[in-house]
């Protein structure tokens, strides 16, 4: 989390139990004084990472996931994938994870659905986007078809009465991103608000954060505002303060990591027929045994499958 008013990284909440991930998610995404950073995570290690890193919560994009799954962010990935998906970044990151719901994957019986299974895996928010099933990533193709307001208020008000507070429901608003415009994106904002979320996320497709910036000017933080400046990412991170964003997402960066570094070893082993120059560019085996807690493991088989050498 940021001070508004400073500019160092501050508070911390250490391994919080799994009834508590919505509580401490609410506490970032829903504060108006205080910046919250979410890294995305798209499995089980990436996870890890996030958390070793420093990170307080997690984003569990849906276009990481569809694309470490090869999968285009298109809906081909099925509900049940994201939530098995969901499970493994929560196990591993322990840490709060706010889930790319995209729009439900469907009406607001698919959406209140997908919420109850998010929770019962132990996520600790969904973020529904007011985009028409199915749904393709907000920087593929332009003018997508947006939700009627009206019916997708419905999916936000289905998903808030069966889990209530139990996760944190953000209501992501596409008007800007096809083309409508700050207008539409505000009457977007009133009535998502109205229908019961609990935080608003704008998303853009600039590459400067200047519609965004207009957005929270007019929009007065009647609700907490998150940002995922995918395309702006040059933005100062001071901006992001003064406008008393709440939460900033770093939605894709381990997964465009992973893709890059991959390319570039098998190319090379591809290239070399020999793994020799590799090998000091990427991470050792211990590394590897270290990161997901093999430790953990041997103390367990020593307590439970040689109880009697323990003794000793
Ligand atoms: C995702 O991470 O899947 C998102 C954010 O929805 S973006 O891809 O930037 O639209
Ligand atoms: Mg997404």
């Amino acid at each position: 989390m940021q001070d508004h008013s400073q500019s160092l990284l501050a508070d911390g909440i250490d391994q919080c139990a799994d009834s508590s991930f919505a509580d401490t998610l609410r506490a970032q995404v829903c504060s108006k004084n205080t910046l919250s950073f979410l890294m995305e995570a798209h499995d089980g290690l990436s996870a890890t990472i996030a958390q070793r890193a420093g990170f307080k919560g997690l984003w569990a994009s849906g276009r990481s996931i569809a694309s470490s799954l090869g999968y285009r962010d298109a809906n081909e990935a099925s509900w049940g994938q994201l939530v098995d998906a969901v499970e493994r970044i929560v196990d591993s990151g322990q840490l709060p994870v706010l889930v790319d719901g995209d729009g439900g994957f469907g009406n607001f019986n698919n959406a209140r659905l997908l919420a109850r299974k998010l929770h019962q895996r132990g996520a600790a928010g969904v973020t529904l986007e007011d985009n028409c099933f199915p749904k393709i990533n907000s920087f593929v193709g332009d003018r997508h078809p947006l939700a009627d307001i009206d019916e997708f208020s419905g999916r936000l008000r289905a998903v808030k009465d069966t889990v209530a507070d139990d996760l944190v429901l953000v209501a992501r608003i596409e008007a800007l991103i096809a083309g409508h415009g700050l207008y539409e994106a505000i009457s977007r904002a009133h009535a998502y608000a109205e229908a019961g979320a609990d935080a608003i996320l704008i998303h853009s497709r600039m590459s400067s954060a200047d519609e965004i910036l207009s957005f929270t000017r007019t929009w007065q933080n009647k609700l907490p505002v998150v940002v995922v400046p995918t395309t702006y990412y040059r933005t100062p991170t001071s901006e992001y303060c003064r406008a008393r964003i709440s939460t900033v997402i770093w939605a894709n960066h381990s997964m465009r990591a992973a893709l890059a570094s991959m390319r570039q070893v098998c190319d090379r082993i591809f290239a070399d027929q020999n793994a020799t120059d590799v090998e000091p560019d990427i991470a050792t085996l211990d590394d590897v045994f270290n990161m997901i807690n093999y430790k953990e493991l041997a103390s367990a088989e020593a307590l439970y499958l040689h109880p009697d050498k323990l003794r000793q």
